[in-house]
């Protein structure tokens, strides 16, 4: 070839190249099967996906394409829910049983196909079905496009860090007992990290998590919070975080030695070796500041250096207490978007729906329970009900007599939230009830948080969407003065947020995804007791502003 036309080639080549990067398409294979652990005790087979506690972690970068092959060998029924993943048009995929699929059967399987994009970070699968999350999670890593930066120092190496909570029992047991007595819940045996719980009062084969560290090296920990009912503390000893990125949005850096994470949520940050080669006490511990009962056990691992002498002693610090408000108002305050040029934090300014939600536990008559009452949690005095048909199904084909629309977008019957005692009326109604919103149509929620029995923090998912934090405060929201204090230039934007005890937090979204998007608490106690509801968001007009149509291989109820 000569070598001008030689020369012609590779100059196309190059000004082709970046139109010809075809989206690369990440195939996994979930396997559903049971497996016992010996750090955990042998007390039982639990379920696990590829008989991996935690479960294997999901690795995309933004912009590409995701198609999991779960394949369910377990006598349960299951689903996954990919939290935090937008599902652009795909509410198909999203995975709350009976919100938009019916669960897979033991036997059947089932295609979730998804597109990840405008989205990089740390992010978390689990299951979305009765209390199995509490062993069926795993991390997802969406890597920043080829050739794009972190808008941080580079890293020598990434690390998962999954925080999590145990059971001896198997947990859909612990879950049963409340149904059956109207009893809360057991609290858990054991915090675990990365699935080792340390020590365990009688069980002499658990073992604690080692985090191995060269000094001098940069690690980034892509921390996640999997636990079902608790929020945690977690902190090491002699070193710092960098905490760059929540929920996969990246934040303004800022340096702290606690992490203070709920469950749902995900905190992505530095950490450099900096100390004396030796082994460094890593722990977590539960955060609860009103009277509700948790598993005050601390979980204990190890930071280790390399070339650490085999008997050195492990360094410690002090964990937060158990009711260290303040501790995680400090952190949550810290947490501003990036806001650059790059990663812009495009807040709602005009608002079409402005909605209250408030959320909390109530007591309702229960003629089988043990007290002839059972607690329950609602929003807006509605405990939601499952349906038995999908939700998503229901909407997009017409069916029914599943939900209705008349969910009560503020209080019907407005109180003192917050006030001291408890109302002599606590009954909550019930219903399966959704909010429905016009495409691209822009809402802003304050949920407050009651203290019907006894106030609570809350950290409530949205599915499909992130949305921006734009406020929070203690005691009843006050729709004149309060939004005059909001933050609309760079509040942090995520998918979890947490509702203070007795107070109240804001957000802002934009209602541009087509389909059934799930709102509910992510403390499963309280979604099992009905604290969720769901938005119901129409097609757009345009193109590509409607929900494609259902898989062949969707699973049937
Ligand atoms: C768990 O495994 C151990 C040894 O691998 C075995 O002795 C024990 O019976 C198993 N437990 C169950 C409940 O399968
Ligand atoms: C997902 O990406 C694929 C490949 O780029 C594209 O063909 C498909 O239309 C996208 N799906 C949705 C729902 O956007
Ligand atoms: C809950 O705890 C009680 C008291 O310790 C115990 O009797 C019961 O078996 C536990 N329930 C489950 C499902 O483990
Ligand atoms: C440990 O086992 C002993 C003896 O079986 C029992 O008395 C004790 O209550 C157990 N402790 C816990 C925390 O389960
Ligand atoms: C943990 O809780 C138990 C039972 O609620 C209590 O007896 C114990 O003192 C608590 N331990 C700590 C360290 O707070
Ligand atoms: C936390 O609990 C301890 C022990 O019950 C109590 O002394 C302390 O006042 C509490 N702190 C806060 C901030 O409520
Ligand atoms: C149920 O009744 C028992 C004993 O009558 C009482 O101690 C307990 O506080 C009650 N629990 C609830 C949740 O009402
Ligand atoms: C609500 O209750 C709190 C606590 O009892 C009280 O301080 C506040 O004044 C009450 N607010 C209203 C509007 O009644
Ligand atoms: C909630 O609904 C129940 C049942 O209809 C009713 O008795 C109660 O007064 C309502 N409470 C509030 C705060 O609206
Ligand atoms: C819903 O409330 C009605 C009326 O109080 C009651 O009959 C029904 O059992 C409740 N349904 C559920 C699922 O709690
Ligand atoms: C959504 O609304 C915004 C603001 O009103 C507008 O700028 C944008 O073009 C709309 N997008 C679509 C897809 O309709
Ligand atoms: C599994 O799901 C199907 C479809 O909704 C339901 O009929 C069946 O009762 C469920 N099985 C269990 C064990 O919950
Ligand atoms: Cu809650």
């Amino acid at each position: 070839m000569a070598s001008w036309a030689h020369s012609v080639m590779v100059v196309l080549a190059i000004i082709l190249l970046p139109i010809m990067v075809e989206t690369k398409v990440w195939h996994y294979k979930f396997n559903v099967v049971m497996k016992n652990f010996t750090r955990l005790c042998e007390t039982k087979p639990i379920v696990t996906i590829n008989g991996k506690f935690p479960g294997p972690t999901l690795y995309t970068r933004e912009d590409d394409r995701v198609i999991v092959k779960l394949v369910n060998n377990v006598p349960h029924n299951i689903t996954i829910h990919w939290h935090g993943i937008r599902q652009l048009r795909t509410g198909w995929s999203d995975g709350p049983a009976y919100v938009t699929q019916c669960p897979i059967q033991s036997g059947q399987s089932y295609l979730y196909k998804f597109n990840v994009t405008g989205q990089r970070g740390t992010l978390l699968w689990h299951a979305h079905i009765t209390w199995l999350r509490a062993t069926v999670h795993g991390a997802i890593v969406i890597l920043p496009k080829h050739g794009v930066p972190y808008p941080f120092p580079k890293p020598d190496h990434e690390k998962v860090v999954i925080l999590g909570e145990w059971w001896k029992s198997d947990a859909d047991d612990v879950m049963n007992q409340w149904i059956q007595t109207g009893m809360p819940p057991n609290v858990s045996d054991a915090h675990t990290i990365n699935g080792y719980p340390g020590p365990v009062p009688n069980c002499s084969t658990s073992t604690g998590y080692t985090l191995h560290v060269e000094s001098g090296k940069t690690y980034l920990l892509r921390i996640i919070n999997a636990a079902l009912n608790e929020d945690l503390f977690l902190k090491i000893a002699k070193h710092q975080f960098t905490v760059v990125e929540v929920d996969a949005c990246y934040v303004k850096p800022f340096k702290t030695d606690t992490i203070y994470i709920a469950p749902g949520q995900t905190t992505t940050a530095l950490l450099t070796a900096d100390q004396n080669s030796g082994k460094y006490l890593m722990a977590i511990s539960p955060f609860m500041d009103t009277i509700v009962a948790v598993d005050n056990q601390t979980a204990i691992s190890t930071l280790r250096y390399k070339s650490t002498k085999m008997y050195s002693p492990t360094i410690l610090t002090a964990l937060p207490a158990v009711n260290a408000t303040s501790a995680t108002n400090v952190f949550i305050e810290s947490l501003k978007s990036l806001n650059s040029a790059k990663y812009p934090a495009l807040v709602p300014l005009k608002i079409d729906h402005f909605l209250t939600f408030v959320v909390g536990v109530g007591v309702n008559p229960c003629s089988t329970c043990i007290n002839g009452s059972r607690v329950v949690a609602g929003i807006n005095n509605v405990t939601f009900v499952m349906p038995t048909t999908p939700l998503l199904q229901a909407h997009y084909f017409n069916i029914s007599g599943v939900y209705t629309d008349d969910f009560p977008g503020n209080p019907v019957a407005p109180y003192n939230y917050t006030g001291s005692g408890p109302l002599t009326n606590m009954q909550i109604t019930n219903g399966t009830k959704v909010y429905r919103l016009a495409y691209n149509s822009t809402v802003q929620v304050v949920i407050q948080g009651n203290s019907v029995i006894a106030p609570e923090s809350h950290p409530i998912h949205l599915h499909g969407f992130n949305f921006f934090v734009v406020g929070k405060g203690m005691g009843n929201f006050d729709p004149l003065n309060d939004p005059k204090k909001f933050n609309l230039v760079d509040p942090v934007e995520r998918n979890t947020l947490n509702v203070p005890t007795a107070g109240w937090t804001a957000i802002r979204f934009r209602a541009d995804n087509p389909g059934v998007w799930f709102l509910h608490c992510h403390l499963e106690v309280h979604t099992t007791w009905g604290l969720k509801m769901a938005f119901l968001v129409d097609n757009g007009k345009g193109p590509n502003e409607s929900i494609i149509p259902p898989p062949k291989d969707l699973p049937t109820c």
